[in-house]
C-alpha cells in the first residue's frame, strides 16, 4: 500500500499514533501521527499529505457517515487521528507552504448550547481542508457578522437543534447576507429542513457535514 493510501487507511480507523490503543488489531503499529510525521521526514509535498491522505481518509469515512455505515464514535475517532496529522502540517499553512481550500466560519444560534453535531461538522470541514473559525455554541448574530467582515471570501454554517431558537438563524442569515450577499450560508441541525432553509434566505441545506462537502465539491466552491 502506498503511503498516502496508509494515512488514509489508518484516518479511517482512528488509529492516532502508536500508542493509541484503538483500534485493538493495530495495538502498538504506527498510527497517523507516525506515518505523517515519516512522510514529511522523507519530504513528501504537505498539500499531497492533505489531499490524498488526510482529506480522502475523512471523506470515506463522511460517505460510510452518511449512508449509516459509520457512527458518531467512528467519525470522533478519525477525526482525532486527522488531527494527528494536521497539527504537524500547521508550520506549513502558516508559511504558505501548503494552502487551505478556504475559511469556514461555525457555529450553534443564539438561544442553542448544543454544539455536538456543529463540532462534527467543523471536524469534517477541517478534514476536508479548510481553516475552520470555530464560535462556539449560543452564537449572536452579530458574531457571526464580525466574523464574515474579519474573513471575507468565508463560507458560514449556522447549526441549530431547538426548534424554538432555529428562528434566530433567520436574522443571523439576514444580516450576513445585507452586509455580503455573496457569502454561502450553510444550514444544518436536527430539525431542519430545506423548506425552511430556503425560507430564511440560506444557500445550503444539508443533513450531513458530508452532504455539504459534497454539495462544495459539485457546485466547484472553494476547489
Ligand atoms: C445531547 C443533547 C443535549 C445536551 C447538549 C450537549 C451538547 N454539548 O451539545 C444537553 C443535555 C446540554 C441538552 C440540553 C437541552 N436540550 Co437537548 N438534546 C440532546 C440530544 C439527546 C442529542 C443531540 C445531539 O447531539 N445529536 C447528535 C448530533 C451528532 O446530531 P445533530 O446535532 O443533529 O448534528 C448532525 C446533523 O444535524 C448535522 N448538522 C448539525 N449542525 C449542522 C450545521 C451545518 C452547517 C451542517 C451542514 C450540518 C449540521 O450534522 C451532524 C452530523 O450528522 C437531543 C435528542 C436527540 N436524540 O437528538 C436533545 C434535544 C435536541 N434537546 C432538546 C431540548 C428541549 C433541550 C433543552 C431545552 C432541555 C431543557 N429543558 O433544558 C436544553 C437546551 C439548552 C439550550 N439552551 O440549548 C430537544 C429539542 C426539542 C425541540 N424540538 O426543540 C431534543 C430534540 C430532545 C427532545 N426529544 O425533546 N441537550
Amino acid at each position: 500500500m502506498e503511503l498516502m493510501e496508509k494515512i488514509a487507511d489508518l484516518v479511517i480507523r482512528g488509529k492516532v499514533n502508536q500508542s493509541s490503543a484503538w483500534p485493538p488489531d493495530l495495538k502498538g503499529k504506527d498510527g497517523v501521527f507516525e506515518l505523517v510525521r515519516d512522510a514529511l521526514a522523507a519530504e513528501v509535498d504537505p498539500n499531497e499529505i492533505l489531499s490524498k491522505g488526510l482529506k480522502e481518509g475523512m471523506e470515506i469515512i463522511g460517505q460510510r457517515f452518511s449512508i449509516g455505515e459509520a457512527y458518531v464514535p467512528d467519525l470522533l475517532m478519525a477525526a482525532k487521528a486527522m488531527t494527528a496529522g494536521m497539527d504537524q502540517l500547521q508550520p506549513f499553512f502558516e508559511s504558505g507552504a501548503a494552502t487551505r481550500r478556504g475559511v469556514f466560519v461555525v457555529g450553534t444560534v443564539l438561544g442553542d448550547n448544543h454544539d455536538i453535531g456543529k463540532n462534527l461538522v467543523r471536524m469534517m470541514m477541517e478534514g476536508a481542508g479548510f481553516e475552520v473559525i470555530d464560535l462556539g455554541y449560543n452564537v449572536a448574530p452579530e458574531a457571526f457578522l464580525a466574523a464574515v467582515k474579519e474573513h471575507p471570501g468565508c463560507l458560514v454554517g449556522l447549526s441549530a437543534l431547538l426548534t424554538s431558537t432555529m428562528i434566530n438563524m433567520k436574522q443571523t442569515t439576514q444580516m450576513i447576507k445585507d452586509y455580503s450577499p455573496d457569502t454561502l450560508v450553510a444550514v444544518g441541525g436536527a430539525p431542519l429542513t430545506q423548506g425552511f432553509c430556503d425560507s430564511i434566505g440560506a444557500d445550503i441545506y444539508a443533513e450531513d457535514p458530508q452532504k455539504l462537502i459534497e454539495w462544495l465539491n459539485e457546485e466547484k466552491i472553494c476547489c
